[in-house]
């Protein structure tokens, strides 16, 4: 069995002041436990502490390797550079979209990438063929694509827990390209919601330039998947101290303490990203206009002490404890202040005491990746026990607020929408809080932490293995066997698209000629005996015959609707009686369309009209072909015509012609006993789908997207193949 290798920053372990190391609970550990995963699992990462501060260091690893855990050792150079530095000072705020937090520092970034090939190296240390890793979080971005090319057969993923800024911040970042690329090693990349994932993708469309699709892409000849998978909280943990014999007391000790007053309750990390001083404005101004409420109301603020000793974060504490005091000397009275903030963590039971007895739990992060405390608080409600149940207060801007639509969700910013809703929820009647906790908790209680490792564990397990996936191997083992029969008298008919199968996509359709060595290879193939080579594709007579006429090569121009046997003498149509009249309505509509959208133009061509969005701005010229399918498919409805959504093209042609009509003749003229065809986008499909009889046909997909071919490869891996192909039938 595969083993799991879960690599994070942190690790669950505490390495005690003797050497020796206890395990810990919480967190992404939980999430493995209770059976669901059932590999075996090693932890890789980072056990606290720079490596100067330990005695004995052997002693250390070895007591870490006893709890399963490979711990990649830190010195205090490298966690001011990865850790304070590159993580948490430059990736940690443009993440969370605060740019003008965010610092930039060459050296933080040398040491970035220093710490990361660390990670990888530990990681290669423990890994064999089939193992899967999986690599948590922001500080680790470049892992993945360190793994590449290392090992193979190992199945990688990635997760992030934090938001993924839009494109247009996360373009500020200067090592932006290679971040991308860092995560693109993974063959699965997970996030919380799908705004993060779209602009993931918008970023490596903007940065690196390539396409992409909600479910993933095709890159460096493997298909990286992307997915949204919505962290869930840590049931278990919370239904067995709250089943423990202790809870009732602790419950009942923090009801005492609250001597009626009625709970709102904060529980975070002390961090800039929560909205914390924006919250004590709202309580400000809940206290302002509500002054009958002040003396019933405890907003309990419960933050995590983070990152003491960094300026910013000594700083935030000043600040709220600042606006603490000026807040209670305005509104408390004596025996009374209305906030009450407790700087420290508290045990689980105490928590979960308090999620139980509060009224209102306001969760309003100014950006947050998914919060797990709304989570929490939701599944906590214990109203089958006869006790009230809570209002959630969400912040927009968590990614939790995508799941919990029943809570009442403001902008952190706005401190009027907040305090509105504090007293909405604290006027809200029971029945109306049961029913919307009843709303959210099913959801919660299905996807907590367990289940949300398991689907992730699962995709990565789907992942083909590198070699199965790897496209020459599929098809280079066919080109001895096609060599041999062709050789041995079979007769074999290739037929080939040219845009996007033997050439890659450029700006200018007209620059993309063949590169020098394609002629020659199509030429030495053609003249093959029992071989008949034939370039199938959209491009118009022309162009074909300047760069590959006369090679002995067939043309097959204008998506079926004409051909140049052999590659010269004249032009010749597959069926004369193709009635064109369709076009001039539909041309118009395209030219307006064209002049509404820069950087788009019309083609013509014999039987299709074709609009070109290849140097528009990306991401307008794929929202205006989607509303131009429609249009033209309206209009179409009656025609004689068929529409399709190419690469960067918006296609309308006539029904009479296609790419498969033409093979399909080509094929019984030629007597092919054997035939392959190759392309990459739709039209290529009506080869791909023939099913001609008594022909053995082998299909081939190149690139990305659904296909009904049996292949796939890429660019690289058909031309390999050509190559290899060539090379056989010489020996
Ligand atoms: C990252 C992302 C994303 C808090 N105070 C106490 C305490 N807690 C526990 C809560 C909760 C956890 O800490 C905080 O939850 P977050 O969701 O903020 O998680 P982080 O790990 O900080 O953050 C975040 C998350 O990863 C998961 O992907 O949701 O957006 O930033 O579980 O219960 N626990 C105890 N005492 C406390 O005083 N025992």
């Amino acid at each position: 069995m595969a083993k799991l290798i879960m690599v994070s920053n942190r690790l669950p372990v505490k390495v005690e002041p003797d050497g020796t190391s206890k395990r810990t609970t919480g967190g992404l550990a939980s999430a493995l436990e209770g059976g669901a995963i059932d590999h075996e699992q090693v932890w890789v990462g980072w056990p606290g502490g720079a490596v100067e501060d330990f005695d004995d260091l052997e002693k250390v690893r070895a007591g870490l390797e006893q709890e399963g855990v490979r711990p990649v050792f830190l010195s205090q150079d490298e966690l001011d550079g990865f850790y304070e530095g590159y993580s948490n000072s430059t990736l940690w705020p443009l993440l969370h979209y605060m740019v003008e937090r965010a610092r930039f520092s060459q050296s933080w970034w040398q040491a970035y990438q220093d710490v990361n090939r660390k990670f990888a190296d530990t990681i290669l240390e423990v890994a064999e063929e089939g193992d899967l890793v999986w690599i948590h979080d922001y500080q680790l971005f470049l892992v993945p694509m360190m793994l590449r090319g290392r090992k193979l057969g190992l199945r990688v993923g990635f997760f992030l827990h934090t938001p993924f800024c839009t494109s247009e911040l996360f373009r500020v970042l200067p090592d932006r390209a290679a971040i991308l690329e860092g995560v693109l090693g993974a063959d699965v990349v997970g996030f919380h919601t799908y705004n993060y994932l779209r602009h993931f993708r918008s970023s490596i469309l903007r940065v690196l330039g390539l396409e992409t699709e909600t479910e993933g892409m095709w890159h460096e000849g493997r298909e990286v998947k992307m997915g949204v998978y919505p962290i869930g909280h840590n049931r278990t943990m919370f239904e067995e101290v709250m089943g423990g014999p202790e809870f009732p007391e602790v419950l009942e000790r923090h009801r005492a303490d609250l001597d009626g007053k009625r709970l709102i309750l904060n529980v975070e990390r002390l961090d800039y990203t929560k909205g914390i001083p924006e919250k004590l404005g709202a309580m400000r101004r809940f206290l302002e206009l509500h002054p009958e409420k002040r003396n019933e109301v405890m907003f309990l603020l419960i933050a995590v002490p983070s990152r003491q000793g960094v300026k910013e974060y000594d700083e935030l504490t000043e600040e709220v404890q600042r606006e603490v005091g000026a807040i209670n000397g305005k509104f408390g009275k004596v025996g009374h202040s209305p906030v009450q903030f407790l700087h420290r963590g508290f045990p689980l039971a105490d928590l979960a005491a308090l999620y139980v007895l509060c009224d209102v739990c306001l969760v309003t992060p100014l950006r947050d990746g998914m919060n797990l405390v709304a989570k929490e608080f939701v599944d906590c409600q214990r109203m089958e026990d006869g006790l009230s149940a809570g209002v959630l207060i969400l912040s927009e801007f968590a990614g939790a607020a995508t799941e919990l639509s029943q809570a009442l969700h403001v902008n952190p910013y706005d401190v009027d929408d907040v305090a509105t809703a504090v007293n909405r929820a604290l006027e809200m009647p029971e029945a109306e809080r049961r029913e919307r906790i009843e709303a959210m908790r099913p959801r919660l209680r299905k996807n907590h932490s367990g289940a949300w490792a398991k689907q992730f564990i699962g995709d990565l397990n789907r992942v083909p293995m590198r070699d199965e996936r790897a496209p020459t191997m599929k098809l280079r083992p066919l080109a001895g066997d096609l060599a041999k029969r062709v050789k041995a008298g079979e007769k074999l008919g290739l037929f080939l698209d040219y845009d996007g199968t033997l050439r890659g996509f450029v700006d200018v359709p007209e620059d993309a000629v063949p590169d020098p060595g394609l002629p020659q290879l199509l030429a030495e193939l053609a003249s093959v005996d029992g071989l008949s080579v034939a370039v199938v594709s959209g491009r118009a007579p022309a162009f074909l015959e300047e760069h590959l006429g006369g090679l002995g090569v067939t043309l097959v121009g204008e998506h079926g609707f004409r051909w140049l046997d052999g590659g010269e003498g004249e032009w010749a149509l597959f069926n004369p009686h193709v009635n064109n009249e369709w076009k001039s309505g539909l041309r118009e509509h395209l030219e307006q369309v064209s002049l509404e959208t820069p950087g788009t133009h019309v083609e013509e061509k014999a039987s299709a009209l074709v609009w070109h969005y290849r140097a528009a701005d990306p991401e307008f010229g794929e929202w205006r072909a989607r509303s131009l399918l429609d249009e033209v498919t309206a209009m179409a409805a009656n025609l004689p015509v068929t529409v399709h959504h190419g690469k960067k093209i918006v296609e309308v042609s006539s029904l009479q012609v296609s790419k498969g009509e033409a093979v399909d003749y080509l094929i019984k003229q030629w007597q092919c006993g054997i035939a392959l065809v190759a392309g990459d986008d739709q039209t290529d499909e009506t080869m791909i789908a023939l099913e001609p009889e008594g022909v053995e046909f082998l299909s081939v997909k190149v690139g990305k997207g659904s296909t009904r071919a049996v292949y796939r490869t890429d660019i690289t891996g058909l031309r390999v193949f050509l190559e290899e192909f060539r090379e056989c039938l010489k020996r």
